[in-house]
């Protein structure tokens, strides 16, 4: 916060997350109000995190935006939904001091970059709208919960608002105000879960999640009935897991709900298949590795693209780190992170 010159500038971070039980599907696309609840981590931002700075000006001549050191067009419909919603707010709040209600008027410049590949499909934009609104609601002086409009920019930012394990409700309301992120357990809570990356293809995927979701809600019967009868109760399960720090429940509820959202992919008319031979490959040999050890060691989960991120105890990363390099060299593709609030080692 410097408010030295003509103006005030603000900079936030804001971690990734990697859902266990899975957002697929809008039932309001403008408002972006989910078909179902989700559940993710929020991953330590040593290594991976999006960085925002935002400035106002009396200087400034109109609001202009950078990403990753490029100009693009501040009109993103998404962006103008979060820069509106944050200024509405900002102008709902009584200002005594006529000198911030002034800074109301002012344009502003906002410059936001990500410390890791976009293409990698790791989800570059939760964290870049979570980080873009948390980051101006600071600038304004907004208080409370503003999960709801990061929820605006992309449905999975809602959740990157928060550190530990966050829970996104997909809410009743028609405008969306009990759809917001909500902490389920907090950074310290478990402090052994790890997190590996699997980078199989940093390829732009083909079909986005938005187009994916859409095409998925308009011709999948089964999508209805994973939000109507699978979600409810396996979010209970699973929250119960975390609170009790039940691996096994928590890894076997992971790798269903991954391989349901990807069944209701292919449930999708014409369907829509993510994942690779590689991805696939990955899929048997952590199965065959869980066998073998007689419990679950490692659980896998599936994004929109063919990258397997596994959650594990850290306890066994070593094995699983070995097992993956045996099976999958050359190793370089590796990235191993751990869930925010711990120590990173970067391989
Ligand atoms: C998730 N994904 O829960 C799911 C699992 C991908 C697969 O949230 O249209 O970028 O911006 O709301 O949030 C990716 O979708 O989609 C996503 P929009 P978003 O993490």
């Amino acid at each position: 916060d410097n408010t030295t010159w003509s103006g005030r500038s603000v900079t936030c971070t804001a971690p990734i997350n990697i859902a266990v039980i899975k957002y697929w599907g809008k039932r309001d696309e403008q408002l972006i109000l989910p078909t179902n609840s989700s559940l993710s981590a929020s991953l330590d931002q040593d290594h991976l995190k999006s960085t925002t700075t935002a400035s106002i000006s009396k200087e400034f001549k109109r609001d202009r935006l950078w990403l990753n050191g490029k100009e693009e067009s501040i009109e993103n419909p998404r962006i103008q939904n979060c820069l509106i919603e944050i200024r509405r707010r900002a102008r709902k709040r009584k200002h005594n001091d006529d000198s911030k209600s002034e800074m109301l008027n002012w344009s502003v410049h906002i410059c936001s970059e990500n410390n890791f590949p976009t293409a990698a499909g790791l989800a570059s934009s939760a964290a870049g709208y979570a980080c873009l609104v948390y980051t101006l609601s600071k600038l304004y002086d907004i208080n409370g919960d503003v999960s709801d409009i990061a929820r605006r920019g992309s449905g999975s930012a809602c959740r990157s608002i928060y550190g530990g394990f966050v829970q996104w409700t997909v809410g009743e309301k028609k405008n969306g105000s009990d759809s917001i992120a909500k902490v389920v357990a907090d950074v310290d809570h478990w402090p052994e879960m790890r997190v590996l990356v699997l980078v199989v293809s940093d390829q732009k995927k083909h079909t986005s999640s938005t187009n994916g979701m859409r095409n998925s809600v308009n011709t999948s019967d089964f999508l209805r009935y994973r939000a109507e009868h699978v979600v409810p109760s396996r979010m209970e399960e699973m929250i119960k897991a975390i609170e009790e720090k039940d691996y096994q429940k928590f890894a076997e509820l992971t790798i269903k709900d991954s391989n349901q959202m990807h069944a209701v992919c292919l449930d999708t008319y014409p369907p829509i298949s993510y994942m690779n031979d590689t991805s696939r490959k990955i899929i048997n040999m952590i199965h065959a590795f869980n066998k073998y050890q007689g419990e679950l060691k490692v659980a896998y989960t599936y994004d929109a693209g063919p990258n397997a991120v596994l959650y594990l105890l850290d306890e066994h990363v070593p094995d699983v780190v070995s097992l993956i390099n045996y099976y999958f060299p050359p190793c370089d593709n590796i990235r191993e992170t751990f869930i925010r609030g711990l120590k990173v080692d970067f391989k």
